[in-house]
């Protein structure tokens, strides 16, 4: 599994402060908001929870609104974020989903942008208020706006990996990255990516040579780098370099009542 000592810390945090938090942010990407939210809910149960659809200037706004309505019809709380997003409007939301002082704590998917959004959320003037009593000692918490208070270190939560599409999605929005993906999981990314980017070649080691020799990475003897072309490719998708994209859609969400998702 991938960076299992970040995740055993993050667990182990959250498991110590779960009965002080007054709100779980849950960061989903919203390109693939369900592919980002396949970890097991247990962990991270409290009061309450919000989802935060971030990276949002990186899909399409129609179907950015499809999935907050989405999600709303399940009566959750949606907050749709990207890292230019006013910082007022996200304080007054999450402030509204929580008793004065309270404690939130933001958790996701590696590189869904948590450090970004917490960033965000201290913004510049806001204060470190440190180890709170009561609450395990060591922790930074910051005050934010004299209105909540946020834990300065995320929840990493590691995605249930079940079918190679997820995997898949998980690599087109870069919280996989190439090298730790087997070789159908490229190929399948490849044909998710081709059909919404509407190209009709579907063989990934035809495309990636191409893009090597577009792009002048060549090497010795003149052969395309299709090693470097492939890590180029599939972050400049994740990085939206090809254009705002969407990996999913709420018709899928059936593909997600499987029982090995049995977290909540
Ligand atoms: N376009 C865009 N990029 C973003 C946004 N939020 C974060 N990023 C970028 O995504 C990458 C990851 O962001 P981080 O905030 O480091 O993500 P993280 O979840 O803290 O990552 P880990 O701690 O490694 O799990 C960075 O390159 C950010 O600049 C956003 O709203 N829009
Ligand atoms: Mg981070």
């Amino acid at each position: 599994m991938w960076y299992p000592g970040h995740m055993a810390k993050a667990s182990r945090i959250i498991e110590q402060i779960r009965k002080n938090i007054d709100l779980v942010v849950e960061l989903l990407d919203a390109r693939a908001p369900l592919a980002t939210r396949a970890y097991s809910r247990k962990p991270i149960r409290a009061k309450k929870n919000v989802i935060v659809l971030g990276k949002s200037d990186l899909a399409p706004n129609t179907e950015v609104i499809r999935w907050k309505e989405f999600f709303e019809s399940s009566n959750e709380q949606v907050f749709v974020f990207d890292k230019d997003i006013p910082r007022d409007a996200i304080v007054e939301f999450i402030a509204k989903q929580v008793q004065k002082n309270g404690f939130i704590v933001v958790v996701g998917v590696p590189n869904v942008g948590k450090s970004t959004f917490i960033n965000k959320l201290k913004g510049s003037r806001s204060a470190q208020v440190g180890a709170i009593p009561g609450i395990t000692r060591g922790l930074q918490w910051f005050s934010v706006a004299e209105k909540f208070r946020v834990l300065d270190t995320p929840g990493l939560l590691l995605p249930n990996l079940w079918s190679t599409d997820l995997v898949a999605k998980l690599l087109l929005v870069g919280s996989l990255t190439v090298d730790m993906v087997p070789e159908k999981v490229l190929q399948r990314a490849f044909e998710i990516y081709a059909k919404i980017a509407e190209i009709d070649d579907t063989d990934l080691e035809s495309y990636v040579e191409k893009f090597a020799r577009e792009k002048g990475m060549i090497i010795k003897g003149g052969q395309p780098d299709k090693k470097r072309a492939l890590v180029s490719f599939f972050n400049s998708i994740s990085q939206g370099k090809f254009g705002k994209l969407t990996f999913e859609t709420p018709q899928e969400a059936n593909d997600y009542q499987s029982d090995r998702l049995s977290s909540t």
